[in-house]
């Protein structure tokens, strides 16, 4: 594909939490500026930036009033054009959050729109007629909570709203609403932005039968087969393409809750052109119980090998993967798949960043992750902000489908807020994230995990990172080598190969706190170690090559 990003690690930053220069307690657009020669020295060299437009933050900034105006608790456009400056100065591209799925209700194309049925912004979002006795157009459930209908008293009609009642659904089908997106996301790309990471785009069109889904425990029914990868999706992305993204070198991936691979192949094959990537959502979902990841049960590792390797080998030449562990609205990836215990903790991450990082794709790193920074435990609901948990927790507990306990422990394995706790720049009053009140509590641990003490040792996993994201500079190997899964119904490694030509990438990772033993045809001996976090090199057994609880190598070797 020879894409220029194609070598590139993308690193997020969830502003409101990554670094406060002005002391009200919430991260900034001056804030980052003051960080960029930390991710320089990281080596990533694209930022993917959540939403620092103007919005009423119901949704921390995925509620847009205005795309093009700066929300004012993060600065003013004068700061993003000054931040923009100093990340080009310093090699650093820039990729917006286009949040176009819905709007916030404080735009002002949703103000005229609900002003009257004969506004010409009406048809800019989706409204319905109750049906004959008054209930919502149909019952499904809101990602939010509730319904998914907002009643509006002065026109007397429902307007549709797939998150909060205040992220009104745009409608797609509008073409003038489609020409404003289009105008608005080139003005971006004028100023320099390198591309876009796209919010829900796989709903933005709908079943426009509008049929009910099928009941579910909450008493809603499940809507979600008719507004993921609706009928007019494909042409909607082909005409974005055409009218805002063809005339610039840009990266795109796609957020798609509920895309499938045979649709992801569609969505990034490049003479479609549509996407360059998307965000699947397998490995994330790995133990949603009946109640998704409100009752999350274990996972195996056979089943996210699985995943991976479903990912790697049916992209493999037709499409591009995205490689993550979490974002902003997931838990911290050694939560969630290494081991929080303070032995294990730096090891088990490093171990996650090998097995990652050496995938076919392109790696996202999400702030905090290259520190190790872990899930959180707060007392009290009352400590939680994202409007997800702090609604499940209402809702779910009030019909009795999880007790307060439950829940609570279902936020500290899957809440948002865990990945939403400030940076933890050093072990300073509030992690040297503001000198104020934060706005969410910062997790108690960052006297020990925080970047100051990475910094200041060459064992840490920041420079771990730093590591991986250079050899993907370096070896075309990890770029562009065919994917082969090894052992695949062990619980215990995660083993695979990349291939190219006469050279073997060997990757080996264990998932596990036990030594194990692996018996691989390939003698070590002779191989070429790239990066390991053990700091011995692998001993060999008559039972085989010798794995220490979360050891990870990659090894380069020749056929
Ligand atoms: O997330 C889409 C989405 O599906 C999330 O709701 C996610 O699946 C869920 O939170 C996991 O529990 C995007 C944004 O990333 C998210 O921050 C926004 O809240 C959401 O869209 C609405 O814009
Ligand atoms: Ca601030």
């Amino acid at each position: 594909m020879g894409k220029w990003w194609q070598d590139s690690t993308v690193y997020q930053i969830y502003p409101r939490s990554f670094n406060d220069s002005n002391g009200d307690g919430i991260g900034d657009i001056n804030g980052i500026t003051e960080r960029l020669p930390y991710l320089k020295q990281l080596g990533i060299e694209i930022i993917w930036l959540s939403p620092v437009y103007q919005s009423p933050n119901d949704d921390n900034g995925y509620d847009i009033s205005d795309y093009e105006a700066i929300m004012d608790e993060f600065g003013t456009m004068e700061d993003y054009d000054r931040m923009s400056a100093e990340a080009n100065r310093l090699g650093l591209k820039i990729m917006m959050d286009l949040v176009v799925n819905h709007t916030s209700d404080e735009h002002h194309w949703f103000i005229e729109s609900r002003e009257s049925k004969t506004s010409d912004k009406r048809d800019y979002y989706i409204w319905h007629n109750p049906k004959v006795n008054g209930e919502p157009p149909t019952n499904w459930a809101a990602a939010f909570g509730g319904s998914v209908w907002e009643f509006d008293e002065k026109t007397g009609q429902y307007y549709l709203h797939l998150f909060s009642k205040k992220q009104p659904d745009l409608n797609w089908e509008n073409e003038a609403m489609r020409r404003d997106v289009y105008q608005m996301m080139r003005n971006w790309l004028d100023k320099g932005v390198a591309g876009f990471r796209m919010d829900v785009i796989n709903m933005i069109s709908k079943d426009p039968r509008y049929p009910d889904g099928e009941v579910m425990k909450t008493g809603y029914t499940d809507g979600s087969p008719y507004y993921f990868n609706g009928p007019k999706v494909h042409d909607y992305l082909k005409e974005m393409h055409q009218a805002a993204l063809a005339d610039y070198e840009t990266i795109t991936v796609g957020e798609m809750p509920n895309v499938s691979l045979e649709q992801a192949k569609l969505y990034t094959a490049e003479d479609r052109k549509e996407l360059d990537m998307v965000f699947n959502f397998d490995h994330v979902g790995l133990g949603d119980g009946e109640l998704g990841k409100w009752t999350p049960e274990a996972w195996k590792l056979t089943e996210l090998k699985q995943i991976f390797t479903r990912w790697q080998e049916g992209l493999d030449q037709v499409g591009w993967n995205s490689l993550y562990w979490s974002n902003h609205d997931q838990p911290r990836a050694i939560s969630r798949f290494g081991d929080n215990r303070n032995e294990y903790r730096e090891k088990s991450g490093k171990m996650l960043a090998t097995c990652l990082h050496m995938l076919k794709g392109t790696p996202y790193v999400f702030q905090g992750e290259e520190i190790g920074m872990t899930n959180v435990q707060f007392d009290s609901i009352e400590d939680y902000r994202d409007l997800e948990s702090i609604n499940a927790y209402h809702e779910l507990t009030a019909k009795g489908l999880l007790s307060e306990d439950e829940m609570m422990a279902a936020i500290y394995k899957r809440g948002r807020d865990n990945a939403r706790t400030p940076m933890q720049w050093s072990s300073e009053t509030n992690a040297g994230f503001t000198i104020g009140e934060p706005w969410v509590k910062v997790n108690p641990n960052y006297t020990d995990i925080n970047v100051k003490d990475a910094l200041a040792r060459e064992d840490s996993i920041f420079y771990y990172y730093k590591q991986l994201i250079e050899l993907r500079k370096q070896y075309e190997i990890i770029v562009t080598g065919r994917y082969q899964l090894l052992y695949p119904t062990r619980e215990d490694v995660y083993v695979y190969e990349r291939l190219l030509d006469d050279q073997v990438l060997l990757v080996l990772t264990n998932f596990t706190d036990d030594v194990v033993s692996v018996d691989l045809a390939a003698d070590l001996t002779k191989a070429t170690c790239l990066i390991t976090n053990e700091t011995e090199a692998i001993k060999q057994t008559e039972t085989g090559y010798t794995l220490q609880p979360y050891g990870a190598y990659a090894f380069l070797l020749n056929n």
